[in-house]
């Protein structure tokens, strides 16, 4: 096991990126602010309660010209980071991949020969990046059996479940783990306990089951919902305020986002500054742990200059201090 989790604790630094149909709204609907909650851009679906439809028409705003993964992965060297995990199907449902499971994804919506993925995948690879895949198992606002926090009232039958399970996170996976070459990690989200919530531990095990027979090496974290020292889990993930917290005998990250949300925000104004993040850095990599950094392009693919100069000058930190 350790021979598997080498590269991943050698690593130490990686980018996070929150990137979908959300960044086009900009944490704004119809002139409305993102409604109130944990102001997460990316949640702006569910929040402003935006129907399925007009959510959809967002995918226009995407500007194909501009748009160029490359440049993220070039960030991503000149930070010094070593791997680059994208949310590949955010809590909003929708495929940033040309999924052939369901036609509600960015190519399809956009009108796009582009699969985003695929042309991440090749530039990671190109440079020496690696790609794992942020996949949002348990939370889907848009199959109708998904999970979404409203049938906390409404509840939800198991064999409903399932079949949002079989129809469309275990065909994703598939798709995901196929077509796309080498996956380094699965990044599941949301703390869950299988045994508090809709999901069963043999849906989990299933995805873990899958994972193994088509990547052996891909490694999946804590927050698919099984517990640290449950064998389906190769890593901890930790949340946004534990850095450099507490030793664990796991390999381990915490990710942080540059700023407070974590998908892209137009009145964004809670900037960490550039000491803050070496920090959170500094506190992990003491403890044996990697930091994954967050940041949240615009719909034009660009990066906003805040989190770009913070990342720049992280990495000429690095440069002059950093181990070889
Ligand atoms: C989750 C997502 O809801 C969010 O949109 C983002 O993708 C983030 C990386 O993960 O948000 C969480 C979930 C749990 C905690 C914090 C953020 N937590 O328990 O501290």
């Amino acid at each position: 096991a350790a021979a598997k989790t080498k590269w991943f604790t050698d690593a130490r630094f990686g980018m996070f990126i929150h990137w979908g149909l959300y960044s086009a709204a900009e944490g704004m609907w119809k002139g409305e602010p993102l409604r109130y909650g944990n102001n997460y851009a990316e949640w702006i679906r569910y929040r402003n309660r935006i129907s399925k439809e007009e959510y959809g028409t967002l995918a226009k705003r995407f500007d194909w010209k501009r748009i160029n993964p490359e440049e993220w992965v070039l960030l991503a060297k000149k930070a010094g980071m070593k791997y680059i995990t994208i949310t590949s199907k955010h809590h909003d449902g929708v495929a940033l991949w040309n999924s052939k499971v369901s036609d509600y994804n960015l190519t399809k919506l956009s009108g796009t020969n582009r699969d985003v993925i695929k042309e991440l995948a090749a530039a990671c690879k190109k440079h020496g990046i690696k790609l794992g895949f942020y996949y949002s198992h348990w939370v889907d606002w848009d199959h109708p059996y998904g999970w979404d926090h409203n049938k906390e009232l409404t509840g939800i039958k198991d064999e409903e479940y399932d079949k949002y399970w079989q129809e469309k996170v275990i065909p994703q996976l598939r798709e995901l783990l196929t077509n796309y070459g080498d996956i380094s990690m699965f990044w599941f989200d949301m703390w869950l306990n299988y045994k508090k919530t809709v999901v069963k531990k043999e849906q989990l095990d299933q995805v873990v089951r899958l994972i193994r027979e088509l990547q052996p090496n891909c490694l999946i974290n804590s927050r698919i919902g099984l517990p640290a020292d449950d064998p389906g889990v190769d890593f901890e993930s930790k949340g946004d305020n534990e850095f450099g917290s507490a030793y664990t005998a796991h390999p381990w990250e915490t990710s942080g986002t540059i700023a407070h949300s974590w998908g892209y925000y137009g009145q964004e104004n809670e900037w960490k500054s550039t000491s803050q993040l070496l920090q959170s850095l500094i506190g992990n990599v003491s403890l044996n742990g990697d930091f994954t950094l967050n940041v949240g392009p615009r719909a034009d693919g660009s990066i906003p200059y805040e989190g770009v100069r913070r990342l720049e000058d992280m990495g000429k930190w690095l440069a002059k201090n950093g181990a070889a």
